[in-house]
């Protein structure tokens, strides 16, 4: 007898990158720059669209959807308290958010009073990388806390993101954490990566990060 494999994964990845393509092409349509943010659990996404909200609105309207395992919204109500329209999702366990979950978030938001849609992924530093959510950039935040090991030891999210972000560098004076060593990991992986180093409790290199998200907003406008 012989036996018959189905791959289930591979169907259910290209289902989900045919979602992301509708997603991509809604925003797109509505003129809504998108980014994905990325990270393990307490890098600092959250402080990170805080800092941007304080930063860019209300020139630049944005929205939030945030994504996390349970019903517990905090997060996306420090987004909506900064000033974002913000989307809660419950994964219901799930440890990523997928591009159907997306969907159903940008149907509870009116896209035409958008200039730049956050998405918050669920903190996790492996199981986001694998999935398009529709978004124009996949953005990583790492932290220094999580030590400079991590691109050595946890490669698919390095190399999935377009743009990282080095977190909490005001902690640097306490920790035994090589930025070389760190750094070098990080370009063996992805060597054209684009990298800002920032404290979001201190707001030291927000600024660099804010210019490059003001000039992606503006491009998709012209677009
Ligand atoms: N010292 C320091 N603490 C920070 C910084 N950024 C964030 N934090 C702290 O780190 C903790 C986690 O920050 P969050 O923004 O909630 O992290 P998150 O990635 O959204 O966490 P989850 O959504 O739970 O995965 C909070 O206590 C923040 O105050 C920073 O730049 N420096
Ligand atoms: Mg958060």
């Amino acid at each position: 007898m012989s036996v018959k494999v189905i791959s289930v994964l591979e169907n259910i990845l290209q289902a989900n990158d045919q979602i992301a393509a509708e997603n991509r092409a809604r925003l797109d349509a509505a003129g809504v720059y998108a980014i994905n943010l990325m990270s393990a659990p307490g890098a600092g996404k959250t402080a990170l669209i805080e800092q941007t909200l304080r930063a860019l609105t209300p020139q630049v309207r944005i929205g939030m959807i945030n994504g996390d395992t349970t019903a517990a919204s905090m997060d996306a109500e420090r987004g909506a308290q900064a000033g974002a329209m913000a989307v809660h999702i419950n994964t219901g366990g799930n440890c990523h958010l997928e591009a159907h979950m997306v969907r159903q978030a940008l149907s509870a938001l009116d896209l035409s009073t958008l200039d730049l849609l956050i998405v918050e992924n669920v903190g996790n530093l492996v199981c986001p990388a694998g999935w398009d959510l529709g978004t124009h950039a996949r953005v990583m935040i790492a932290s220094v806390t999580e030590g400079d090991d991590k691109p050595y030891k946890y490669p698919s999210m390095y190399r999935a993101a377009d743009v990282l972000i080095l977190n909490k560098i005001d902690l640097l004076p306490y920790l035994q954490f090589n930025l070389d060593y760190y750094l070098r990991g990080v370009r063996l992986l992805k060597p054209e990566i684009q990298v800002f180093q920032v404290s979001c409790r201190t707001g030291e290199g927000i600024s660099a990060w804010i210019d490059w998200l003001r000039e992606c907003v503006s491009s998709k406008r012209l677009t």
